[in-house]
């Protein structure tokens, strides 16, 4: 019994390590869209406005994964004590262009201040829906710009909760799908947020707990 604790603590371990490096189709927020890497976290002054981008990341897929997308549709939850809308709107689509035949959108993302179908508390704002789709075939690989946000930064609390979250928020118009037109699956490990404020990502918390939990089950297996 005693052994089967231990080896279910190791491989829970060890696929929180690759839960973590996921591949395919990744929604990803770039907390500083005017600079070209990927900004998961920045801390930026008091009362700035930042602009944050949207990606469809499909770098990470080839061999084994669903040829192209044809349809897209994410939507974003944002921590509305810590940053509030700027602009009317405050979010652009920017739609992937290099494919034949182009995207469309499916129409002006909704934003709400506070959005309180998400969160009863009201402490989240939505914006729904980043969406288009193309008649042809769809990209296969490459960064995609799906959009950009431009957000107020009103206060910087280490929470350590992230404040921008990529999700399929809206039911019914929210999804993936490839060029065959069939639903692409995506676990919670292809939607990568963003924060404002040096906090640790809480996927890498959760990683960090796994293994340590595993060496600790271990070790205390060992000293019986
Ligand atoms: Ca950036």
């Amino acid at each position: 019994m005693k052994k089967l604790q231990h080896t279910t603590a190791l491989v829970l371990g060890i696929s929180a390590l690759f839960v973590h490096v996921s591949r395919g189709q990744i929604f990803r927020i770039d907390m500083d869209s005017t600079t070209p890497a990927i900004d998961t976290v920045i801390s930026p002054p008091l009362l700035s406005t930042i602009s944050v981008g949207v990606y469809l990341d499909l770098t990470g897929g080839g061999a084994g994964y669903p040829a192209g997308m044809s349809i897209y549709g994410v939507s974003l939850a944002f921590d509305n004590t810590e940053l509030s809308l700027m602009g009317a709107p405050a979010a652009t689509q920017s739609i992937p262009t290099l494919v034949p035949f182009g995207f469309g959108t499916l129409g002006v993302p909704a934003e709400l201040g506070a959005d309180l179908g998400y969160d009863a508390g009201g402490t989240w704002g939505s914006i729904k829906s980043f969406a288009g789709f193309t008649l042809g075939a769809g990209p296969v690989n490459g960064l995609h710009l799906l959009g950009t946000v431009n957000f107020k930064v009103n206060s910087i609390v280490s929470d350590g909760f992230l404040d921008v979250i990529p999700g399929f928020f809206n039911a019914g118009v929210d999804g993936l799908f490839d060029n065959a037109s069939a639903a692409i699956p995506m676990p919670p490990a292809n939607f990568v947020g963003g924060s404002v404020g040096v906090v640790p990502e809480p996927s890498v918390s959760a990683l960090l707990l796994c293994g340590t939990l595993a060496l600790w089950m271990l070790q205390r297996g060992r000293h019986r």
